[in-house]
């Protein structure tokens, strides 16, 4: 886009790296190399850019594309050989670190009524949102959570968790977004497998949105020290009837329409360290403007159709297809063509961004704050 010939103009400004290769300084080069070293003025203008350059580029997984390939796993492995039992979402430009987008990892899990995969724990942050089917089950830390389509659950790192579906439901698929190559580039992933293989259900089912799932409301014995959310399962009704109240008094952002995040009950805060999720809705007829922003985002149409321009690109989608928006990448969304309103499942690195001072939004200036759309 117009930032690149920005950028070759202002990299051969003053105060950036600009050295012409010689014979001396190719010998000098290979010497340092020998030695574990480099130049820093080789590698300078690529590792400090002006501002982000994402490897990862966006694309959309049409559901209708991927969810035949996603049920024929049913048949060619079983969750005890698989381990998990899922296809997940390879980036273009993310293969070798088996992302999404950027540091996120995202994959379509798909189990069979009366199906569970084994417990296990890991150093990544886990979310599930529930695509299709009905009588699945998350068991966190003793914690048996029952889900329905559009429930996101967490199961934040360091739990123990497990998946299934209960003998008198149906084939379910959700969609797992997790931190994995975020935190093996933070090269601090650890994983481990339940003792017992089956954890034991020590607490009421549903017992944690019975405490903490209620609008405005706080537990008197509330106490909770974790660094996560104690609400591990946040429905679609309420989220949804959440967003129709705020939209009904409420024009929202021009940039996102009406977004609420999903929080901490206990501080307002992001559902886990690494990982923040909203949920948003486009009314009829809606245009969001463009604009940009550091952090990571796949989305997941959990209701109607529209599209999205990413970085110049024309992406349209419907119901249950998933798209990523990539670290500083312009992007409004519209549901101009629809007389019904659509719903946008995010989640994202946002909660890093924030904490580390990463953070920072630009709104798109030219052209009355549209892109100019192809694809
Ligand atoms: O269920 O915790 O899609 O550990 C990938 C890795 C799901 C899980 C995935 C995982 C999980």
């Amino acid at each position: 886009m117009a930032g690149n010939t920005y950028d070759s103009y202002r990299e051969s400004v003053a105060g950036r790296a600009n050295v012409a290769d010689t014979p001396a300084l190719a010998a000098y080069y290979q010497q340092l190399e020998q030695l574990d070293a480099g130049a820093l003025w080789t590698v300078a203008n690529k590792i400090e850019p002006w501002q982000p350059k994402s490897e990862s580029v966006p694309v959309l997984w049409r559901y209708r594309d991927l969810r035949e390939h996603v049920l024929r796993a049913v048949e060619l492995v079983t969750p005890e050989q698989a381990g998990r039992r899922v296809v997940y979402l390879n980036n273009p430009g993310r293969r070798e670190v088996s992302a999404a987008v950027g540091w996120l990892y995202s994959g379509l899990q798909v189990m069979n009524p009366g199906e569970a995969a084994s417990a296990h724990s890991h150093s990544a942050s886990a979310l599930r949102f529930i695509m299709e089917g009905t009588g699945a089950y998350t068991i966190v830390d003793g914690h048996k959570v029952m889900l329905g389509k559009n429930d996101f659950v967490l199961t934040p790192n360091g739990t123990w968790h497990e998946h299934g579906v209960a003998a008198y439901g149906t084939p379910c698929i959700w969609q797992d977004g997790l931190d994995i190559p975020l935190v093996n580039a933070m090269e601090a992933g650890f994983y481990a497998v339940h003792p017992d293989l089956q954890q034991a259900i020590t607490h009421p089912v549903d017992d944690l949105t019975a405490i903490w799932g209620a609008k405005g409301l706080h537990p008197q014995k509330g106490d909770w020290d974790k660094r996560y959310s104690p609400l591990f399962k946040y429905e679609w009704e309420p989220t949804y009837e959440a967003l129709t109240q705020y939209a009904r008094v409420s024009d929202g952002s021009p940039f996102d329409g009406v977004l609420m995040n999903y929080v901490n009950p206990v501080n307002g805060g992001p559902v886990m360290p690494t990982i923040g999720a909203s949920m948003q809705l486009l009314r009829p007829g809606e245009k969001t403007r463009a604009h940009r922003h550091t952090g990571s985002f796949i989305y997941q149409v959990a209701k109607g159709s529209g599209c999205s321009i990413i970085n110049g690109q024309r992406f349209e989608w419907t119901e249950r297809d998933i798209f990523c928006v990539p670290s500083w990448a312009f992007h409004e969304h519209s549901n101009a063509s629809s007389s019904d309103d659509a719903c946008l499942f995010c989640f994202s690195d946002l909660p890093v961004m924030h904490s580390l001072g990463l953070y920072r939004e630009e709104a798109l200036a030219e052209n009355g704050g549209h892109q100019v759309a192809s694809g």
